[in-house]
């Protein structure tokens, strides 16, 4: 059924193209013009192999990360492999990739690609699109924001950007601050979360590991880096660490790859962190294990903090975690008598709990208290590089071209707040000072203003690399919002599951067959640098993520902003005065490497730094009693933030809610950064969904026979918001009452046969289960909770 649609949708977007493609892609030459084509000074013989440079960007597009080298024989694409200049893994040398980094050619040559700019002709919803040009489907965006714009003001239009793109958190903001709206679209889900929490409560001081060779415990609290930056050396500096002597403390609800190499894995109830950290913090002051030399001279409000935890006993916590209270003493006397450690917390908490603010802050909080803030081997402190022997610049965002309403003006806002429809962080935190990239709306709030013109309603949303059917919560409010919305376009590689609400959908070419985006690496060798080169001529009529912007500027009259649409222009502007030139770069095929000859080593930073670390914060101190945010409006303007960290728990759990989890015994969430894909895409890549081909559920082998569920059997999951119907798989590291998912099940592989699926109810998307309710998000900084009760039964036939 979903297949069969899917299959038909496709035929129909791209015609024959799709088959040209797909010919391509099994080798089959019928189809020559389709056949991509590398282009570029260097062209090479018949037979013989080329080498192209290129950034991979499976871990995310908000940082280029690996660097590859791309054979190309034949005008195809044949092997990628880790470029060994670049300095990628363990160091220079190395050559490796993971599983996505390694199947990369099959993005490129994806049969599932949109290749052609298409306008809706149907209503909303019902998937009636018709083929246009580039140049109409910009000129109706153009003339309809400028309509809106005039109408309704410019910050009616917004932009959805989850995961801080690149092309959005540059091109992206640019447009918005020219254009004059503040309504960047943050997911109020993703790091800026944790970092804002770290920002108020240790300044600019890090929990992460500095040195982890002069680590002796290191505790991994919610963080999956062995998968979400597998290739950038974690994993492996971590192994080798461990075989060192480094005791490991993993936190996280299911065993994952270091879990399983850690000497204790705390089985933690999903969205219950804050109450852990809390009863740490209870044990670490109860039992005087704390730092005093620190606490005496660095600390706001310390005895206030020390009384206000007595109430959060391990015996408290117990049952809300899940953990015996045992194990909440081990770890707690663990970390505060194991010195230097490091805590890493990661997008499992914070992120997206709804007492993430003080989730993160009691656990910064712990850091601090027993010293190890800035100490080698401890939170932070990284040994210093030597400057980078290539210097790049980046390009101004025109942040000063929103203009300061009479109300951002009494209020001391800076410019836009006022305006903004949905602050993320409140209106008075937002200022440059302290949140640098920029103001923020948040992206469920935001779209929410559509449906009830709370302050008002957003009329036009451009979704460029984002689905907002998976990357926010309840697809089914979002699908009303999409429909009332005045103008909805989209810029993306793939047609997702929210395409068919949009107006006007713009096909976006990979990387690969672009030449417009560069990155730096500096390490103690030496500075690298390289440019994506073309791989091969853009898909159909599709365009870069780059193009698109300075083609709509243009066509909006801001093309004074927007180097006349010219991106080598504004690429040459970030490599003045770098000593390399455009032309010098997209002819390095393996990018360029400058070795350092000045004989500069790496240097110990400057320890214990406090005064400069702490300086933005109220009295230069870690605020264990916050003055920053205590006493303030909250984000909504509905109340006060509190001074000191408050426990809440998930809207709906096995110790909040014990009255629903009678009928709804077990609870789930999900994992983000799974290693074989990014957020919801890549799913239809063979060589990976050959891997994960169904969308699955972990479930502890009892809790399944309690429901007659064979490992491999369809079950039915439903919480009170809705259901999903997954793949039990058996497995024994997750507690009987949990249960573990990933999030994003759109995409079908048709070389495998395998079918996408809907993100409704009755579809594979967890999104659709978890609460929504505006006022249960955290109040500092809009985070949404990802953990919700269910029922789970296996999925009868027909269903
Ligand atoms: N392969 C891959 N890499 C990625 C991404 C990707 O999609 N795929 N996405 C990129 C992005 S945008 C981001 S934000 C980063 C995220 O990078 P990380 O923060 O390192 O990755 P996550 O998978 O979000 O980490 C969350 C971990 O916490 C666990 N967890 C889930 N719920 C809870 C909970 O309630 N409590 C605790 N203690 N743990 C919990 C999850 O099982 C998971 O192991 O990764 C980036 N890298
Ligand atoms: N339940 C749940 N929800 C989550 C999370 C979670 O852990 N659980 N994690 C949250 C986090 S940390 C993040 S960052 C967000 C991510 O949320 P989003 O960024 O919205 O991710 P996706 O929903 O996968 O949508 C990405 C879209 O980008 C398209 N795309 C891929 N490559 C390109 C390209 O080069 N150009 C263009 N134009 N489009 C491209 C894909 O086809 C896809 O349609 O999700 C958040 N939502
Ligand atoms: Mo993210």
């Amino acid at each position: 059924m979903t297949q069969e649609w899917k299959l038909t949708r496709r035929a129909f977007l791209q015609g024959t193209a799709a088959l040209g493609a797909m010919a391509a892609l099994t080798g089959c030459a019928s189809q020559e013009a389709l056949k991509p084509s590398p282009t570029g000074e260097a062209g090479v013989a018949a037979g013989e192999v080329e080498v192209r440079h290129a950034w991979c960007q499976m871990c995310g597009p908000a940082k280029t990360a690996c660097s590859t080298l791309c054979y190309i024989k034949d005008g195809r694409w044949t092997n990628v492999e880790g470029n060994p200049d670049a300095g990628n893994n363990w160091g220079r040398g190395s050559k490796t990739l993971c599983a996505k980094g390694n199947s990369a050619m099959q993005i490129l040559y994806d049969p599932a690609r949109i290749l052609y700019p298409m306008k809706r002709t149907g209503e909303k919803g019902e998937g009636k699109f018709e083929r246009c040009t580039w140049d109409e489907a910009i000129e109706i965006t153009a003339s309809k924001l400028k309509e809106l714009k005039e109408q309704y003001g410019p910050e009616s239009y917004g932009v959805l950007s989850p995961q801080a793109y690149q092309v959005l958190w540059t091109l992206g903001r640019r447009f918005l601050n020219v254009h004059g709206s503040p309504n960047y679209m943050h997911s109020a889900i993703c790091a800026l979360q944790r970092a804002a929490s770290k920002k108020i409560s240790i300044g600019n001081a890090q929990c992460d590991p500095g040195q982890i060779n002069k680590t002796k415990l290191l505790v991994v609290w919610g963080a999956n880096t062995e998968n979400s930056a597998i290739n950038q050396g974690d994993p492996n500096k971590r192994v080798k660490a461990i075989e060192n002597g480094l005791k490991v403390i993993d936190i996280r609800p299911m065993l994952e790859g270091l879990g399983s190499k850690a000497d204790i894995w705390l089985p933690i109830r999903p969205g219950t962190d804050c109450a852990l950290a809390l009863a740490c913090l209870n044990v670490i002051i109860g039992e005087d294990l704390y730092d005093h030399d620190f606490t005496d001279n660095w600390c706001n409000g310390f005895d206030k903090l020390a009384e206000h935890v007595v109430q959060y006993t391990p015996e408290w916590a117990a049952p809300i975690t899940g953990l015996s209270a045992d194990q909440i003493y081990e770890l707690a006397r663990t970390m505060g008598t194991t010195k230097p450690m490091a805590i890493q917390y990661g997008n499992g908490i914070g992120d997206q709990q709804n007492d993430g603010n003080w989730a993160c802050i009691s656990i910064c909080l712990i850091e601090a208290i027993t010293g190890n803030l800035a100490i080698a081997g401890g939170g932070g402190a990284s040994m210093k590089l030597p400057d980078p022997l290539i210097k790049t610049k980046k390009f101004d965002i025109l942040t000063d071209r929103l203009e300061a309403s009479s109300e951002d003006t009494e209020k001391g806002y800076f410019a836009g707040m006022a305006k903004l429809v949905a602050p993320e962080t409140p209106r008075w935190y937002q200022n440059p000072k302290t949140w640098e990239s920029g103001p923020n709306s948040a992206y469920f709030k935001g779209l929410m203003s559509v449906l009830t013109e709370d302050p008002y309603p957003l009329r036009a949303v451009l979704g460029q690399a984002s689905n907002p059917f998976g990357a926010t919560r309840q697809p089914k409010k979002i699908v009303e919002a999409l429909k009332k919305l005045d103008f909805y376009f989209v810029v993306d590689t793939h047609w997702n599951s929210s395409c068919d609400y949009a107006d006007v959908v713009f096909p976006a070419c990979t990387h690969y067959e672009s030449s417009q985006q560069f990155a730096t690496k500096n390490t103690a060798e030496g500075t690298f640098i390289g440019i994506n080169q073309k791989i091969a001529e853009p898909m159909g009529e599709s365009k870069s993520d780059w193009d698109f912007y300075l083609d709509l500027a243009v066509a909006m009259g801001y093309g004074d902003d927007f180097w006349n649409g010219d991106m080598d222009a504004c690429l040459r502007e970030q490599l003045d005065g770098s000593g390399i030139t455009l032309e010098e770069l997209r002819a390095a095929n393996k990018g360029i490497f400058v070795e350092r000859t000045d004989g500069a080593k790496p240097v110990e930073p400057k320890y214990q730094d406090y005064e400069t670390l702490f300086a933005q914060l109220p009295n230069g101190k870690v605020q264990c009693y916050n003055e920053w945010i205590g006493g303030k409006p909250n984000n909504t303007e509905t109340g006060t933030l509190g001074y000191l960290p408050e426990y809440v728990g998930p809207p709906e759990g096995i110790a909040q809610t014990p009255d629903l989890a009678e009928e709804y015994p077990y609870i789930i969430s999900d994992v983000h950064a799974y290693r074989l894909c990014n957020h919801s895409y890549y799913v239809g890549v063979p060589y990976l969904r050959e891997l994960q081909p169904y969308p699955w559920v972990k479930i502890n082998p009892a809790t399944a026979k309690k429901h007659g569920i064979e490992d491999g059997d369809w079950v039915k999951i439903e919480s009170q918001h809705g259901w999903v119907k997954l793949v039990a798989r058996y497995f024994e590291g997750i507690a009987p009452e949990v249960l573990m998912c990933r999030r994003g099940w759109w995409q079908s592989c048709e070389e495998l046969g395998l079918p996408g699926y809907e993100c409704f109810d009755g579809g594979c998307d967890s999104t659709v289960l978890y609460d929504s309710t505006i006022e249960n998000f955290d109040p500092f900084h809009s985070a949404m909770s990802k953990q919700t009760l269910v029922k789970i039964s296996k999925l009868e036939e027909g269903n």
